[in-house]
């Protein structure tokens, strides 16, 4: 699961008007789970040894601020993702005090110890050190909203395989996992619990696991089943392979760091047996990774941007007017954890195992249920909590998984709408070197079920995505003197815009509207509701073309220069080299 809840605020949105004189900064707040926005928050502002006179030199200053800080982001990165080779452990242990490992944790702990909790945390991305020191069967408190402990449920409800997916994980994370499923589970409602291991490399999870297997099973034979691959598949293949293993009527599919909570089963499972066409998410709450404390989380449904990163939403209106906190929340999507009808999970085509390692297969399963006849909820009463993990394991870059599988969705799903994952990766809609892999299977299946428009579903669905219909080009803006440099939203801090080192990452992409005569850093804002206004009343704005400058106010200095690099509907103009769209994690 990729979805973090940390709410990033203070976007700069820059409206440039009439005349082009002028820069409006507006604010808005967005749900922006950006790594380096997030780092930003953590990393102190450097003092400046000395302070430079003038606009210019300030301007100079500012950019050596921010390269400051990246390097300081850059710096937190490095220590926090898995070691490799000679000589870095030596690093690591410089270094270990310095980890946000140890910001709310070990403070008690000496150096020994901490050096190798700061090794497993490296190696997991949580705190496995203390999750081997608590216990398997801990109790975590009832976050279910009050009324759901008056809810009945039919006597006769199916049973369901619950399926673990992990990659090195920590053992002792594994095992509360598999522990809580059988503690919190009715017996008669458990058939088994079914780990898949895509080829971890850690020893602990050879003998000492399969030990734990035989242990458990010896206590109810055939609860457990372990399922290796014989080379790392990713997750989407991961999940499919315990599906393919599960006998159950009933799947669940959650990642191995999860503890569930009280009576989380019954209401899933009732309401897939009323209608074996939903697919149904619990609600998430957060175990801290690093100090597993479970930390609870708003109710929500689960969402997406327009570069199918998921997102937390705040649930629709119509279920708010309801005044009942355990409805289920109608969702446009899921953020990777689901229970599935085993049968119909098959017939509405499984997950899209074209797509590689992570990412996006959970919004694209999320589209196709709704647009082929299905749906999607979230239920208030169903809690687990999840570890959200500080880096991932599977690899040190996700990004480029996750935008070949977004564009996989998009050519499939989205019809017209698929130029919105084009713009908000900012990579040119023809010829865009990235290599999807083939589609002809998934877009056979949509024929084969009849399913709707990616309209209908924007509309119907998913009514609080913004559409971008209006759209001249995008791209960035590059300075006509200097054009190395590129306007840029700045820190977060003062939304301030700034020039910056051209790098064509999201903060510097720049969307230039025809309705609006504007020109904006979005798409960090997905929708709606997270955007909090447009521009200011008042003025009355003009269109203004692609191309212009954007002059000094005083000086008549040419400060910057539309370079739309992508045009749409016609792309005309050649693409800008090295904007590829990345995206900090
Ligand atoms: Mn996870």
């Amino acid at each position: 699961m990729a979805c973090t809840r940390r709410t990033k605020t203070l976007v700069s949105t820059c409206v440039i008007l009439s005349g082009m004189t002028n820069i409006v900064c507006l604010l808005y707040v967005g749900w922006v789970t950006n790594y380096i926005a997030n780092v930003y928050v953590k990393v102190p502002m450097p003092v400046p040894d000395k302070k430079l006179d003038g606009d210019k030199k300030g301007e100079t200053l500012r950019i050596i601020e921010r390269l400051d800080r990246l390097e300081n982001v850059v710096n937190q990165h490095i220590q926090e993702i898995p070691l490799r080779g000679e000589g870095v452990q030596a690093e690591a242990e410089q270094s270990f005090s310095d980890s946000s490992l140890f910001s709310h944790w070990g403070r008690d702990l000496g150096p020994e110890s901490r050096r190798v909790a700061l090794k497993m945390f490296q190696a997991h991305g949580y705190n496995s050190y203390l999750s081997d020191r608590i216990s398997l069967d801990r109790p975590i408190p009832d976050l279910r909203p009050d009324g759901c402990k008056n809810i009945s449920y039919p006597p006769h409800l199916p049973q369901v395989s619950i399926v673990f997916i992990f990659v090195n994980e920590a053992l002792s994370v594994i095992l509360r996992s598999i522990h809580s499923a059988i503690h919190t589970t009715p017996t008669h409602l458990l058939k088994e619990i079914i780990l898949v291991d895509d080829n971890s490399s850690n020893e602990e999870l050879k003998l000492r696991l399969d030990e734990h297997v035989s242990e458990l099973n010896s206590r109810r034979p055939g609860l457990l089943k372990l399922v290796r691959h014989q080379r790392q598949e990713g997750l989407i293949r991961s999940r499919v392979s315990g599906w393919r293993a599960a006998s159950a009527p009933v799947v669940a599919l959650f990642d191995a760091h999860v503890e569930f909570n009280t009576g989380w089963a019954e209401p899933i499972l009732s309401r897939i047996q009323e209608d074996r066409t939903r697919i149904v998410s619990p609600s998430f709450d957060n175990i801290k990774y690093d100090t597993f404390e479970v930390e609870e989380y708003p109710l929500s449904a689960q969402g997406f941007d327009w570069e199918l990163w998921c997102r937390y939403l705040n649930p629709p209106k119509a279920w708010w007017s309801l005044s009942n906190n355990t409805a289920p929340i109608r969702t446009p999507a899921l953020i990777g954890c689901f229970v599935v009808d085993r049968q119909y999970f098959e017939e509405i085509g499984l997950l899209d195992e074209g797509m590689e390692v992570y990412g996006g297969e959970n919004v694209e399963l999320g589209i196709r249920v709704w647009q082929c006849g299905g749906s999607v909820e979230v239920l208030p009463c169903a809690r687990i909590a999840h570890i959200e993990r500080a880096h991932k394991p599977y690899t040190e870059d996700l990004t480029g998984h996750v935008r070949r599988n977004a564009l996989r969705v998009a050519e499939v799903w989205m019809d017209e709408f698929k130029t919105h994952v084009y713009m908000a990766w900012n990579i040119p809609q023809e010829d865009s070197g990235i290599d999807i892999g083939d589609i002809s299977e998934r877009r056979a299946l949509r024929k084969r079920l009849q399913c709707k428009t990616f309209r209908w579903y924007l509309v119907n669905i998913y009514p609080e995505m913004r559409m971008y219909t209006d759209m001249a080009a995008y791209g960035v803006l590059k300075n006509s003197l200097k054009p190395e440099v590129c306007l840029d939203q700045g820190p977060d801090q003062d939304n301030v815009p700034i020039l910056y080192l051209c790098h064509g990452m999201t903060p510097q992409v720049m969307y230039y509207t025809q309705t609006q005569q504007a020109v904006r850093q979005a798409c960090s804002a997905p929708t709606i509701d997270s955007r909090r206004q447009q521009v200011p009343g008042g003025r009355q704005r003009q269109a203004t073309p692609p191309g212009v400058q954007l002059r000094h106010r005083q000086t008549h200095e040419a400060l910057l220069a539309l370079l739309p690099g992508r045009l749409y509907p016609e792309p005309t103009v050649q693409a800008l080299s090295g904007a590829g769209g990345e995206r900090h994690q």
